[in-house]
């Protein structure tokens, strides 16, 4: 009798519980790598994402969201953690599995992002890279690079020909043989677009989705499924644009090369050395020639992930859950082709820092369409998708970013911060305030490490502004806001 009734409290709890998490939406997470905001929704130019603009006109695009760090890995542990790098620990491309996890021993009970909602009773699944994966060589072994395995229930490495697709590769840069770094392009036959990672990636996310939102069947078909009423939380990580360049014919027709624009630059005496370490004749020694390639491949690379990006929304949409689920859109770190002479990643340039971030929250559709200028980071993702499904109660109180549901509700919300911060290497990093960017290449200020930028007249950040008396102030004040914003990114542990 006893056990009667103990067995009815179990049931009575996992209705409770299964009701309560069935109310919660599924969150789809899609990242890209290595894309800047030259793309679609950002640009003056149109037409070269549609299927991201649909996605901005389903939800709220932040136009000044910037990473924490410009490199995949750390990026990506950061967004994971919900922690600044100095404090989450991971400062490179590691491929230790656990990621932050494991790197950081104090933080071997922090639930990543996914973990956090695996742990709510989330089904999670991991499509790709989601963590760390080296592009391309990892995704040629079709290994896990710096996954945790601990924030999945379900996850898919796809092994992808990526170098050795079918078509002739290209190399665009003399001076780097490093096929994870240098530029090279490929043009893929249509009809094999199947082949490529990014297709397959987003076929095996469509297959996920089929298995999670189809009602279960009364005979018990379905009684194989894990978790069998949960919603999911899906992360599907896209490859491209990240090097090698590859994208399917239909993809390059729109970029033929002599059309491609080089980005104008000046670079003034007071730029750091440290600053240009990616210039192009420091390292990729590109002609003007293959710079207008290499672009033109980038863009081709764009419109391949794009379509990929259009097709997970069309599945959302064909199994009716559009409705009830969170689509948040985002790039690791932004990526320069050309700006200041420079090229890729690894820099504290603003179209390095700054990231694409689309978040459509399909309770708030006054709100679809809108752009928010706050300033925000990619940290800002796990809280806000604590809150957004009920759950801010039970996140770990050591995150770092800050909640941003009242923005995408359409509520009169002001973040506390007012800063976005980006480190890279040892001790580099670089603040965004509303105005300016102020960026410090070493631990101590000295005049000749730092750089200024008023956003608000020079957006293109051609005119350093260290050592001009008129803004000597503006200087001060900033090195006060920088020195106080990376004391507390550093000790997110000890508070
Ligand atoms: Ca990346």
């Amino acid at each position: 009798m006893k056990l009667k009734a103990l067995e009815l409290i179990v049931i009575i709890a996992f209705v409770i519980a299964s009701q309560t998490v069935s109310s919660q939406p599924n969150i789809l997470l899609i990242i890209s790598d290595d894309l800047n905001t030259r793309i679609g929704p950002y640009m003056d130019l149109d037409k070269h994402t549609p299927n991201l603009d649909r996605l901005a006109n389903e939800g709220v695009q932040f136009t000044r969201a910037y990473c924490q760090y410009p490199l995949c890995g750390p990026s990506r542990a950061s967004i994971m953690s919900g922690l600044h790098t100095e404090t989450n620990g991971v400062a490179g491309n590691s491929h230790v599995l656990g990621s932050f996890r494991a790197v950081n021993p104090k933080l071997s009970n922090h639930p990543s992002m996914a973990g956090f909602f695996k742990e709510q009773g989330y089904y999670s699944a991991r499509v790709s890279k989601i963590y760390h994966m080296g592009v391309p060589g990892g995704i040629e072994q079709g290994a896990p690079g710096g996954d945790d395995p601990d924030s999945w229930d379900y996850t898919y490495n796809v092994m992808g020909p990526e170098t050795m697709s079918p078509g002739k590769l290209e190399l665009l840069s003399p001076g780097n043989l490093h096929y994870g770094s240098n530029f090279s392009k490929m043009i893929i036959p249509d009809e094999l677009e199947g082949t490529q990672t990014d297709y397959i990636t987003t076929s095996q996310a469509i297959a996920i989705l089929e298995n999670r939102t189809r009602p279960l069947a009364p005979n018990g078909r379905n009684l194989t499924r894990l978790k069998p009423e949960a919603p999911f939380f899906l992360g599907v990580g896209l490859v491209r644009p990240h090097v090698p360049l590859i994208a399917p014919e239909n993809c390059f027709i729109h970029y033929p090369e002599d059309e491609m624009e080089l980005p104008e630059y000046t670079i003034g005496d007071n730029v750091p050395k440290a600053a240009l370490h990616n210039q192009n004749g420091n390292r990729q020694k590109m002609s003007k020639e293959q710079q207008k390639k290499a672009i033109g491949a980038y863009m081709a690379s764009v419109r391949f992930m794009d379509q990929q990006v259009g097709r997970l929304l069309d599945a959302l949409d064909r199994l009716e859950v559009r409705d009830e689920t969170i689509v948040i859109f985002i790039s690791d770190h932004g990526y320069n082709l050309g700006e200041h002479d420079c090229w890729s990643k690894h820099s504290l340039w603003e179209g390095v820092a700054r990231v694409p971030m689309i978040i459509s929250y399909p309770g708030n559709k006054s709100q679809h369409g809108k752009k928010s200028e706050t300033i925000t980071e990619l940290i800002d993702l796990y809280p806000t998708l604590a809150d957004l499904c009920g759950l801010s109660d039970k996140q770990p109180e050591i995150l770092q970013g800050e909640s941003l549901a009242g923005i995408i509700k359409g509520e009169e919300q002001k973040l506390q911060k007012l800063v976005a911060y980006t480190m890279t290497g040892k001790d580099a990093a670089s603040i965004r305030t509303e105005r300016w960017r102020y960026t410090r290449w070493g631990e101590d200020a000295n005049g000749t490490n730092e750089e200024l930028y008023d956003h608000e007249n020079d957006p293109e950040e051609h005119s350093n502004l260290v050592g001009r008396v008129e803004y000597s102030k503006d200087l001060e004040e900033l090195r006060q806001v920088f020195e106080n914003t990376r004391e507390s990114a550093r000790n997110g542990l000890s508070q």
